[in-house]
């Protein structure tokens, strides 16, 4: 890439939202007096009495949970989606609008051992959290009531997650949430534009280039993507157009495992800490188009910025303007491939 974008101010585009995001590089040069912090040893321990998810306990609406050995699925007790919702009208100028909306909340327990979490489990482990993930798409994609299926992971409490026990949650909406709708729209007209997928054009340039690339193998690249807001946010991308999880072949699944198992490693690693992010699958809206625009993708959005306590905040200029970040995709891209993929408790 051109140097004078390694020293200099420059806004990049988002072909996958139409939003920009400032790049200054030249604040990473900033001096920094932060304070050094010791490796975060947890102490958690394989089962919780008092947590709402390991097996045989009782939740708070007083269901009790199963005996369960390696996953487990159930509905929300305080789901942001019911199944019906009653009809609103708008004013008539149009100026508060308002829609009921219907839908479907779960919670996806990865594994029956309270203190893991995705970066300290095996890869067969982490196969099968995606093969719930399958199963789960499958079922609430072939529901008439439901037009989009959004798969995520809140971790860590800074991300305002509420129980260290490795879950993730399931969203199923009637309608195509904003920033799905907007990926839609743009992967709709390139594909209109130029016969390919957006993001498999894209992915082909990463490859050339190489320098965001934080790890590939045979089925998927993790890369830091070239308009990434996050100082270390990624995208998990596979390199065929498959539109949802459900189309991974059996190779491919075992693929996105080890690429989720080494990046959360790495991601580990980096601050020695145990790393808060938001992730979560794009697949394509579940309306029962083919939907050849979309191909299936994770994104993972780490707030840490130089630290286990440092984080970044998007207050100021980015509430009120747009997003802006100091070091550069590249440099973050950089950093994260230097990693060793084995946990550092592993190798203390
Ligand atoms: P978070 O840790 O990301 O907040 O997710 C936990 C979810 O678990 C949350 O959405 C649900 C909360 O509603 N929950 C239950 O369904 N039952 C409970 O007993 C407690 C929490
Ligand atoms: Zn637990």
């Amino acid at each position: 890439m051109d140097v004078r974008f390694q020293t200099n101010p420059h806004r990049r585009l988002n072909p996958l939202t139409g939003e920009w995001v400032l790049v200054s590089p030249h604040r990473a040069l900033r001096p920094w007096q932060g304070q050094q912090e010791k490796a975060f040893i947890p102490e958690g321990k394989p089962h919780d009495p008092g947590c709402y998810l390991c097996r045989g306990n009782v939740r708070a609406n007083g269901m009790r949970n199963p005996d369960y050995q390696q996953t487990f699925v159930f509905d929300n007790d305080f789901a942001a989606l019911k199944a019906d919702s009653p009809e609103m009208a708008a004013d008539d100028a149009g100026l508060m609008v308002a829609e009921g909306e219907s839908g479907s909340c779960r919670v996806v327990c990865f594994s029956a051992r309270h203190d893991l979490t995705l970066a300290r489990m095996a890869t067969a482990d982490i196969a099968r959290v995606i093969d719930v993930w399958v199963e789960q798409f499958v079922d609430l994609a072939g529901r008439d009531d439901i037009g989009y299926v959004q798969i995520f992971e809140n971790r860590g409490e800074i991300m305002g997650c509420s129980n260290p026990h490795p879950h993730g949650q399931i969203w199923a909406s009637r309608t195509v949430p904003n920033e799905v709708a907007k990926e839609c729209d743009r992967q709709t007209d390139y594909l209109a534009k130029t016969g390919r997928p957006l993001l498999l054009d894209y992915l082909d340039k990463e490859l050339v280039s190489g320098e965001r690339i934080v790890f590939h193998n045979e089925h998927f690249v993790v890369l830091v993507p070239f308009w990434a807001v996050w100082p270390f946010e990624t995208m998990l991308l596979p390199r065929r157009a498959v539109t949802g999880l459900d189309q991974l072949a059996a190779g491919e699944r075992q693929a996105l495992a080890e690429a989720v198992s080494v990046l959360t490693i790495r991601y580990d690693n980096l601050f020695q800490t145990s790393f808060p992010y938001s992730m979560g699958f794009h697949q394509r809206p579940t309306d029962g188009s083919p939907h050849p625009e979309w191909v299936l993708h994770a994104h993972f959005y780490p707030p840490l910025l130089r630290s286990a306590s440092v984080k970044k905040f998007m207050v100021g200029y980015e509430l009120l303007a747009g997003p802006q970040r100091d070091i550069t995709p590249e440099s973050a891209a950089e950093r994260l491939r230097a990693l060793p993929a084995i946990h550092y408790l592993d190798l203390a």
